[in-house]
């Protein structure tokens, strides 16, 4: 599962955004996972296409893709020289694929800014140091243990992990395109988002059609889930596909380039191991004509073999035997 920490100096609002990405997308009550720890949510990565298959399937199910989100506190100015709450966030920051770095950009006064903080390029600065500093030190410490010894582990460096910068603007500045370029540039060529955290944590009683409305009023296109989501699936080269029928409608995660044997292991591990062949429609044509049986008989349903390449929002039946 997709697994994005959030990082940032205290009081930029990462819990505030936290908070409203797990209600954005908040899972069934029924569905298989529970709140592990207050600062861990698992949610449902937004995908309007599942909704359209579940009518047209009359599915009993639908499941969509999830993404997880850790709410890392503890990383400040000399967090590495035990600053804050220790080294504790590290570990967090290790399991996690990519890292969104909440930057503060809103004024508000009446919000303390924390100790070293003072602008958006200076606190990426700050954080940037530290995650530099800790990787230093596990170089150190795996230094010395290795004396004598050949092991080759591999070391997880917080550096190497992609990062997305999620930048916490005033209202009236979510329009402003000048700022959000200036932003952009600074830190590409990673990718930048642009929120207000206490706009999106307004929102959590809506419904998603309810949000855009919302949203579309400050020139808002997407909510920060979306928009978060869409961003981590990029920097990190992920795609989704779709299986549908009337017992359930799901999205699955795959790495772009992956082929139909390989996605067809994300489902099962035996679906990849006895896979014969995959049949493939394009979701679009789905919705153009309406059922699988108009695809089928516009000849548009392929029968794609083990070489395939998936392409994003393939609707696929896999063949195969165990
Ligand atoms: N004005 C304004 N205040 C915000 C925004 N986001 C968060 N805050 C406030 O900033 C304070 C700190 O937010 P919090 O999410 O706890 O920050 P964290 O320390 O990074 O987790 C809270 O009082 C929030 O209500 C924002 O976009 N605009
Ligand atoms: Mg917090």
């Amino acid at each position: 599962m997709l697994k994005v920490g959030i990082v940032g100096l205290p009081n930029v609002g990462k819990s505030t955004l936290f908070n409203a990405l797990t209600n954005a997308g908040a899972l069934a009550a029924n569905y298989p996972f529970a709140t592990i720890e207050p600062n861990v949510g698992i949610v449902a990565v937004p995908d309007e296409r599942l909704a359209v298959l579940e009518k047209m399937y009359d599915a009993k199910k639908v499941i969509p893709a999830t993404v997880e989100f850790v709410d890392i506190a503890g990383l400040v100015g000399g967090a590495s020289k035990g600053e804050g709450l220790g080294n504790k966030f590290l570990a967090y920051i290790r399991e996690c694929q990519v890292i969104c770095h909440v930057v503060r950009v809103f004024k508000d006064t009446n919000v303390v800014r924390a100790e070293g903080s003072k602008d958006p390029q200076h606190d990426i600065g700050v954080i940037t140091t530290e995650l530099e500093l800790a990787d230093l030190e596990t170089k150190e410490r795996v230094a010395k243990k290795r004396k004598g010894s050949e092991a080759a582990e591999e070391i997880p460096f917080l550096m190497d992990k992609p990062v997305i910068y999620m930048f916490n603007v005033d209202e009236d500045e979510l329009k402003d395109k000048e700022l959000k370029k200036r932003l952009a540039e600074s830190v590409a060529p990673n990718q930048a988002v642009f929120v207000n955290a206490k706009l999106e944590a307004e929102m959590s009683e809506m419904t998603a059609e309810e949000r855009k409305e919302f949203l579309q009023e400050f020139g808002v296109e997407e909510d920060a889930l979306s928009e978060l989501v869409k961003a981590a699936y990029e920097t990190l080269g992920l795609q989704s596909f779709l299986t549908a029928g009337s017992k359930e409608v799901r999205a699955w995660t795959i790495r772009q380039g992956a082929t139909a044997p390989e996605a067809a292991g994300e489902i099962h591990t035996d679906f990849q191991r006895g896979f014969i062949a995959a049949e493939v429609m394009k979701y679009e044509d789905l919705v153009e004509l309406g059922s699988e049986q108009a695809v089928k008989a516009a000849g548009k349903l392929r029968t794609e073999g083990k070489t395939y390449v998936m392409q994003e929002g393939d609707v696929v039946e896999f063949r195969f035997n165990v």
